[in-house]
């Protein structure tokens, strides 16, 4: 072996347990990205929660805030001033039904019913508020909608997408949170990237991931926003940046953030 050869072949040897040694000297490994999993509430003010009404539904629209509420013979879709929580109208159902999740979507305003199986769509000013838009299997809970698609809730660990025309089920999504189907999803709210979700009777909120839903956050929200209750009324105030959280009986309707 000529001197020239020993040194290629040293130089090989001295790679080759360079390679199996695992590098060193090498480009470091991407470091492993450890998904979020809780987040972070920022409670930033409050107002009155008149009437301390059993909110189903909540969300911002015109300016205003549109809260539906539950039991039969109590339900009534109503607005809100946006600063005050101050009733501005309200419009009792005159159908006899338990009102459950609220909508705007799509040029109308739908509402579910809790375990009638009856969607109705609400005008404020028609001659009949509430008339029946589709029948449909099982409870209904909360109700938003994307860019396409109405989706509900119905007690279960399931989301369910439907047609905004027909109401017919296109995709359900089951949600998990480390492992563990989501029970009890309730009032459901859209921002344009995340669907949240509240878990009925617990203090938590979840931010799914609408184009991947298996990425969920988890917010814990602090005993003053709803003591004894559920944070079952979630609105995103796009023009603000912030969420209205209420709930059912709750004294106050609060304004945060949710990181
Ligand atoms: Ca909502």
């Amino acid at each position: 072996m000529s001197a020239h050869r020993l040194i290629l072949a040293a130089l090989f040897f001295f790679a080759g347990l360079l390679a199996a040694c695992g590098g060193g000297g090498g480009s470091p490994a991407a470091p492993t990205e450890t998904p979020q999993l809780e987040g972070e509430v920022e409670l930033v003010g409050s107002m009155p929660h008149e009437g301390r009404a059993w909110t189903e539904g909540l969300l911002v629209s015109e300016g205003i805030l549109w809260e539906s509420t539950g039991l039969i013979g109590q339900s009534q879709v109503r607005g809100l001033d946006r600063q005050t929580g101050a009733v501005l109208w309200s419009a009792p159902n005159t159908e006899g039904v338990f009102g459950e999740g609220l909508v705007r979507a799509f040029g109308r305003t739908y509402l579910l019913t809790y375990t009638e199986g009856k969607a109705y769509l609400f005008e404020r000013d028609g001659a009949r508020p509430y008339t029946l838009f589709a029948t449909y299997e099982g409870e209904g809970w909360g109700l938003t909608a994307t860019d396409q698609h109405l989706v509900n809730s119905n007690g279960s660990a399931t989301l369910y997408y439907r047609d905004p025309e027909t109401f017919s089920i296109v995709r359900e999504v089951p949600i998990q949170y480390v492992g563990q189907p989501v029970q009890r999803l309730n009032e459901l709210e859209f921002d344009g990237t995340y669907i949240w979700a509240n878990q009925w009777r617990t203090p938590y909120i979840y931010r799914i991931l609408e184009r991947d839903p298996s990425k969920v956050v988890r917010y814990t929200l602090p005993a003053e926003v709803c003591p004894g209750g559920s944070p079952n009324g979630i609105a995103w105030d796009e023009d603000e940046g912030i969420f209205f959280l209420t709930g059912q009986t709750c004294e106050k309707i609060w304004k945060a953030r949710l990181r």
